[in-house]
């Protein structure tokens, strides 16, 4: 019956309307030959309760966005937002071509707005303010609580006022470096509710880091806590934030105001390290304020947050988000892709401090009404089996979270997961990397009893949201492909040169067209916006991934063809470990690579070359180690270091890194052509050193 149902779905196709992307019917009747003919379909069940629940249906949804994008965008913006003033007359305008000018991108533009009033009085004033909009679930078992819509919006409100008070207007910025509390997400709303500019630091980054962000955005406060459990240890993040604040201050950036939240459960308020004057506990000032806070409308290009993500370069970028397209993107896109209803509880196991969290934990859920899980603990703390704890305990029934988690757990052994019942589950998701099919079927058949679609989202910080996702219900799915690109997005894969390629083909993802969801610029230096995603391909936003399409027009994403590396999701330039390490006084050089990592999807191989005379030592690669978490985060420590006497370099001096990945992946006979370096001994001296 399945493969009936299979033929209905292939049937229902038309086939070659031009860049509507098709299946190929040829397939049916035919036997599984690879990988690529394995689909699995929604069963019948969970497509007659989908919000779309055929294949043609998207075609037809898909084919009206990229037709008339200003139509499709105007109607879902229209008819789900509270605007206080309605865009005029154009619902955008775009130049995605540096060789017609600087590149530009608005939407709704001239339209006002406010996300915090959409995501929680739109949702109070329809009358829903009892339902929950945050389930907590601290570090440890039994620590929990809730918020409802109410309830999160007087608190957001406290808040709000409390930043006006202190003098905090539309456009400054803020800083926060939060843990998975409620106050992460309340704090984001309170600026967002101000028109102030947000910028979240992951509260795994050192204090150098976060020392660097501010030194970037200038923010009139900090918003912090003074210590967090993860797991059994405690990790004081107001030490971190005090280094960062002298940090900034030699920066000639110095910020007047840091509100801490005391975390009782991790540390009393005595224990914790003071600056009068300075320093004010969220405690003492912010329960004082009124429960109620005008809206500042702001306009719909006007800029809602700053998100720091790696780059090809030492320095951090500062992806700019802007309020009216993010929030019809992240809301649109979270709908669909998760076949979002009301009565779901839905949780993405993603920190604040990235993307995800943004636009999947608190704007994208909050904004469709949804109540979300916020966990502040480690995925296998006590145990492995937290997570489908967490699933029973709240009855979670669309649960998001990275393959490196998935990977992870799946070595644990299901017994960990089947002690839990997950009945509640009916949608996964899948983000950070790309999911391999083996895990891709585990997270499927164990997690999901083979009952939940999983929506393998690909998408990135300067995306905003969703761009190829699996709409639940409407496709077939392929384990390890992300299938079809979301509503308005076209994306293209395109030859060296910058050739569209069409049918199956593989080359490197880029998009036509904008999307309202996408970043307007990096915070201060529009040209390197321009010189790092418009210039390598003219015409098009070049994503820094590769991607295949398969014969069905099935999307498959290959990793980063850039130098950025993905560590357990988390995207880390090779340039700032290679930074960090040669400001190790006895590191002369270093070279910085990805390598496969069972668990984390890519681990971090370093090659470094010591300063003349310095031997090596078990206790100096400790140390280098330690320098790069202390510099960047424990998230970005380096998995191997390799002693390296010389490093594989061209005769105009750059390090040939094609040379060193095979090194570090063993695949010593592709090493190809070595003719061309200056020296090409030192190959052979690396490889002899591989196993020291
Ligand atoms: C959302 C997020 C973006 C990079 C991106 C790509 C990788 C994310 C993926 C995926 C394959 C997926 N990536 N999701 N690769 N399949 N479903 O992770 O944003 O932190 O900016 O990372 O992550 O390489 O370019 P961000």
């Amino acid at each position: 019956s399945d493969r009936l149902r299979h033929a209905d779905f292939m049937s229902q196709l038309p086939s070659g309307a031009g860049g509507i992307p098709r299946l190929n019917a040829a397939i049916l009747g035919k036997p599984l030959s690879s990988e690529e003919d394995d689909l699995v379909l929604p069963s019948a069940d969970f497509s007659a309760q989908a919000l779309i629940s055929s294949p043609q249906q998207y075609q037809e949804m898909y084919k009206r966005s990229i037709e008339d994008p200003a139509g499709f965008w105007s109607e879902i913006a229209s008819s789900e937002f509270y605007w206080k003033e309605k865009w005029d007359p154009e619902v955008y305008s775009e130049n995605l071509d540096v060789r017609k000018g600087p590149i530009k991108i608005e939407w709704f533009k001239g339209a006002t707005t406010n996300i915090c009033y959409n995501a929680l009085d739109r949702t109070v004033e329809a009358g829903n303010g009892d339902k929950v909009a945050i389930y907590w679930e601290g570090n440890d078992l039994g620590q929990d609580g809730k918020l409802t819509y109410s309830e999160l919006l007087s608190k957001v409100c406290q808040l709000s006022n409390y930043l006006k008070h202190v003098g905090v207007k539309k456009g400054d910025a803020v800083v926060i470096y939060l843990p998975m509390l409620m106050e992460l997400p309340i704090a984001m709303l309170a600026c967002a509710r101000i028109g102030a500019v947000h910028s979240v630091v992951f509260a795994g980054f050192s204090a150098e880091s976060l020392a660097q962000r501010i030194v970037d955005c200038k923010p009139k406060v900090v918003i912090t806590c003074n210590a967090v459990r993860r797991g059994s240890k405690v990790i004081h993040l107001k030490d971190i934030v005090d280094n960062a604040l002298v940090e900034s201050e030699k920066n000639g950036v110095s910020v007047g105001l840091c509100l801490t939240f005391e975390n009782q459960s991790a540390m009393k308020r005595d224990a914790t390290k003071w600056k009068d004057g300075r320093d004010i506990w969220w405690q003492d000032v912010v329960p004082e304020y009124p429960t109620e806070c005008e809206v500042e409308w702001v306009n719909s290009e006007d800029p809602l947050f700053l998100l720091y993500t790696s780059g090809s370069t030492g320095k951090p970028k500062g992806v700019m988000h802007t309020t009216g397209g993010y929030m019809v993107y992240t809301a649109t896109t979270f709908k669909y892709a998760f076949d979002y209803k009301p009565s779901d509880v839905y949780w993405c196991s993603a920190d604040c401090g990235w993307i995800t969290g943004h636009s999947y934990v608190t704007y994208g859920p909050l904004l469709n009404g949804a109540s979300v899980v916020v966990f502040e603990g480690a995925p296998n703390y006590p145990d492995s089996g937290r997570c489908w704890d967490i699933v029973d305990k709240f009855n979670v029934t669309i649960f998001y979270t990275a393959p490196t988690l998935i990977r992870s757990l799946m070595r644990d052994g299901n017994e960990y997961v089947t002690r839990y019942s997950r009945k509640s589950l009916r949608v996964l998701g899948s983000v950070g990397e790309p999911i391999n099919p083996s895990a891709w079927r585990w997270f499927y058949n164990v997690i999901g009893d083979s009952r939940c679609p999983i929506s393998d989202t690909w998408w990135q910080t300067e995306t905003g949201g969703f761009m190829i996702t699996p709409i639940p219900g409407a496709w077939p799915l392929k384990p390890g492909s992300a299938t079809f690109p979301f509503f308005g997005v076209q994306p293209v894969i395109v030859d060296e040169k910058g050739n569209e390629l069409e049918g199956e083909c593989s080359g490197s993802l880029c998009i036509k067209k904008s999307w309202p969801g996408a970043f307007r610029t990096l915070y201060g230096d529009h040209e390197r916006y321009e010189t790092t995603y418009f210039k390598p391909f003219a015409g098009y936003y070049f994503s820094g991934d590769g991607c295949r399409r398969d014969k069905d027009g099935y999307h498959w994403l290959t990793g980063r063809v850039d130098d950025v590396i993905n560590v357990s999701g988390h995207r880390i330039g090779t340039a700032e470990v290679e930074s960090a390490l040669v400001s190790h006084p006895q590191c002369a050089e270093a070279a910085v690579v990805g390598v496969e990592h069972e668990v984390k999807g890519q681990g971090i191989y370093a090659f470094v070359t010591l300063v003349e005379g310095v031997p090596y030592s078990e206790e100096l690669r400790k140390s280098l180690i330690l320098t790069v978490r202390s510099q960047i985060g424990a998230f970005a420590a380096p998995d191997k270091i390799h002693w390296a006497p010389g490093l594989p370099k061209t005769r105009s001096g750059k390090i040939m890194r094609r040379i060193l990945r095979k090194i570090a992946a063993r695949q010593l006979d592709e090493l190809g052509d070595i003719s061309t370096l200056a020296e090409p001994s030192v190959v052979e001296q690396l490889i002899s050193l591989s196993d020291s």
